[in-house]
């Protein structure tokens, strides 16, 4: 009995290593003839959103962004679960995005968390402002959680910019502390007026902390 206690709790362990995704998301399941468990919202303006079949090809699915004249506008997708985390953890999210004609606006296509659904900077995880085109391809941010956190709210977002984005292949996995990298740190930063907290200087790695971006995007 004793040892089947061990083996449960050794089991339960290995669930959730390091290196095992907890959250996936493909978007190549149907609900409600949509993905299952997103749902695209307007937030601002002129825009819309597909359950792309045809993307990647062949045979494969996607959500997608789609902004044709308004840069005031704002696409989301939101994962309507709430993704379970640890508290004062590492994780990286890595996705799969598509870009298509995203105008230089005042934001672009990006990928955002945000712990315990507190829509504050001190809450969220993003990457950068990605613009331009550049077929798909990979991008990942790491990040460690806060003491209280216990889960996250994630979004796929074309915000102020005209175009069009793809995003595929969602994973957030647990790492090790040490694999969390920050790029570009000790940069002051500000925040576009109408973000949560107006005004409100940035350090640049609370906001920015995508690996081994294109150098079209790094400036
Ligand atoms: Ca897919």
């Amino acid at each position: 009995m004793r040892m089947a206690v061990v083996l449960i709790a050794v089991t339960v362990a290995c669930g959730l290593a390091v290196g095992e995704p907890v959250f996936v998301a493909d978007f190549e399941g149907a609900e409600d003839g949509g993905p299952v468990g997103w749902s695209f919202e307007r937030r601002r303006g002129d825009c819309s959103g597909e359950w792309d079949r045809a993307e990647p090809p062949p045979g494969g699915s996607s959500i997608r962004c789609d902004v044709t004249e308004n840069a005031a506008a704002r696409a989301t997708w939101t994962c309507t679960r709430r993704i379970a985390l640890k508290p004062d953890t590492a994780y990286r999210l890595s996705f799969r995005v598509m870009l298509g004609d995203v105008s230089e606006g005042s934001k672009g296509a990006y990928v955002i968390l945000y712990e315990n659904g507190e829509p504050s900077p001190d809450f969220w995880h993003m990457s950068r402002f990605m613009r331009g085109t550049q077929d798909r391809h990979e991008r990942e941010i790491s990040f460690i959680t806060r003491p209280d956190a216990s889960w996250g709210r994630l979004q796929c977002r074309l915000w102020e910019c005209t175009g069009h984005a793809w995003f595929d292949d969602i994973a957030i996995e647990q790492i090790d502390r040490d694999e969390v990298r920050v790029q570009g740190a000790g940069a002051p930063l500000v925040l576009p007026e109408d973000e949560a907290d107006q005004g409100r200087r940035l350090r640049q790695e609370d906001m920015l902390s995508c690996d081994e971006l294109p150098a079209v995007f790094s400036r």
